[in-house]
């Protein structure tokens, strides 16, 4: 069974990491075969978290629908397509199988050997029962087919038509019966006739089996190998050897080779469809190269499927891996709202409204008085980071903060420090050009008349803003000249520190009018604002009032 422990669709940061850190973390606890999984791709920021911390991202997993491969037989008894049918037949008794694939040298499936085919060839119908008598094969399989061994002459591995024939007659008819007989294809089936088994030879068929085991004598063995006639021995008395003889034919010649296959990846609700649709016993399931991978049977159906969910930072299964709700879910670990579909057993469901999920497997490790592993302990931290904003966001608890302070002492990392390094990669003003920050969040106002931009992005300190500062400058006074507007600004927010630095280019008028402290030409400190629509656009528009007086 495999346990895969996963966060939502659009991974964020706090997803990707608690998913690691708890799979991480049942490990511990002692649970096997445990994997953390994502269903979305990760970003710059949720990258540079993991490597800081040595981890990889968790496998990509797209859909957990349960699949052919799931519940099918990856250990296939299969035949060889030149292999002797008589083994087929044999691994189909001793598993009690309807039929086998049939493979070539490359593993490639070339069809079903059928328990029923093989049961017609050896009993046809009556009005074709003579065929009983002939067996395609070469003379070498037909020997190891009767278990027999070659006393004189030579094995041969050409396969061509043989015709049985058993001499159980009065010499004189068994002579007259020879001579109608095409010798060069028959092979003689006889016991300890000597003289049987003399004139079979001067007569040149082409082979004699003796059978029972019997020695032949010396003038015989002399006479087979002057006349190149190959001298086998079966051990099995002729009745049996010659059912045995015509088990000598191939595998390959006893197939189905019209037949339906599936592929490992096929979910497993179509493929019962097309199973019922069919009267085949057992479906060859083939990977992309059609080499044989399994075999599905019908009661392959009946077995569970070796998957479970642990879902991290969402319990809704709108926002879950595809697939989740054909699969059990065994433990759910989040804080959000509560939106779970009901469950048909109990299950772990811990949900604590705190700032992150990482939170709560801090607490988990804590509960269990399990060490955090340092490595654990720091992407626990940039999931928790990231989810409070570096604790400032309105969501944070107490419990985040105490949890953060004891992760920040197993890593001997400092929280601002980590935030910083998280919030600065993958932010606007280090990955987008100053005409890209102007426009990645902007908005355009009309007021009494006038028209005007806002634009917004959010970092994690100022600390890039000011090497960018002339630039954002020059875009928005360009942005303002091809707009016609009375001013363009850019609102660049501080999440750490909860303050702004508003930058405007536009009309003078209108811009002397700010009486925010100056953070250099065209910039002002904006102290405690962050929300453009709450704060600074009711700030704009009294002062384009008080422009217009
Ligand atoms: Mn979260």
């Amino acid at each position: 069974m495999k346990t895969v422990v996963i966060g939502h669709k659009n991974p964020d940061m706090d997803s990707i990491c608690s998913a690691i850190a708890y799979a991480a973390f049942k490990r511990a606890t002692g649970m096997e075969n445990v994997i953390a999984a994502r269903c979305g791709h990760t970003n710059e920021r949720i990258d540079f978290g993991l490597k800081k911390f040595g981890f990889e991202p968790p496998v990509f997993v797209h859909d957990v629908h349960p699949r052919v491969e799931d519940v099918m037989e990856h250990e296939v008894v299969c035949a060889h397509v030149n292999a002797p049918v008589y083994e087929a037949m044999t691994r189909i008794g001793e598993k009690r199988f309807r039929g086998l694939p049939v493979v070539d040298g490359d593993r490639h499936c070339v069809g079903i050997v059928s328990g029923f085919k093989i049961g017609q060839y050896l009993f046809p119908p009556l009005d074709r029962i003579s065929s009983t008598r002939v067996v395609e094969a070469s003379l070498t399989a037909i020997r190891e087919s009767v278990h027999g061994k070659l006393i004189a002459g030579e094995d041969n591995d050409e396969v061509r038509p043989h015709l049985l024939v058993v001499a159980a007659m009065h010499t004189t008819t068994f002579q007259k019966r020879l001579a109608q007989l095409d010798a060069k294809s028959t092979v003689l089936i006889v016991g300890d006739r000597w003289n049987i088994q003399e004139i079979s030879i001067q007569a040149g068929v082409r082979a004699l089996l003796i059978t029972n085991g019997a020695i032949p004598r010396k003038n015989v063995v002399l006479a087979a190998r002057e006349k190149g006639v190959p001298l086998m021995v079966s051990p099995h008395d002729t009745a049996t050897t010659v059912l045995l003889a015509r088990a000598a034919v191939t595998a390959g010649q006893m197939l189905v080779s019209d037949f339906k296959s599936v592929t490992p990846d096929l979910p497993l609700r179509e493929a019962r469809h097309e199973v019922a649709m069919s009267s085949q016993f057992a479906f060859p399931v083939l990977g992309p190269d059609g080499r044989l991978e399994g075999i599905l049977s019908k009661s392959d159906f009946l077995k569970d499927v070796p998957r479970q969910l642990i879902l991290m930072d969402h319990n809704e299964l709108t926002q879950a891996v595809t697939g989740a709700e054909e699969v059990p879910i065994i433990e759910i670990i989040d804080h959000h709202r509560i939106g779970v579909a009901p469950t048909h057993q109990p299950i772990l469901f811990l949900n604590r409204p705190v700032g992150s999920t990482s939170t709560i497997v801090a607490n988990c490790y804590q509960q269990a008085g399990l060490p955090i592993p340092p490595p654990v302990a720091g992407i626990l931290m940039c999931g928790l980071i990231s989810d409070t904003l570096n604790l400032s966001s309105p969501t944070t608890t107490d419990v985040d903060r105490n949890v953060l302070g004891e992760l920040s002492k197993i890593t001997g990392i400092t929280p601002g420090d980590l935030a910083s390094e998280i919030f600065s990669v993958g932010s606007p003003l280090l990955t987008l050009s100053p005409e890209q920050v102007i426009t990645a969040d902007c908005k355009e106002y009309t007021e009494r008349g006038a028209r005007f931009s806002v634009s917004q992005i959010e970092e994690l300190s100022f600390s890039h803003l000011h090497e960018q500062q002339t630039a954002l400058i020059g875009a928005l006074e360009s942005y303002r000249a091809a707009n016609n507007y009375l001013f363009s600004s850019l609102l660049v927010t501080d999440v750490n520190t909860q303050n702004s630095v508003l930058l405007v280019r536009g009309a003078a008028s209108f811009t002397r009018l700010i009486d925010f402290s100056e953070e250099g030409p065209s910039a002002w400190k904006l102290d405690g604002v962050v929300s453009r629509k709450k704060q600074l656009l009711p700030y704009l528009t009294g002062l384009i009032a008080r422009s217009a007086l």
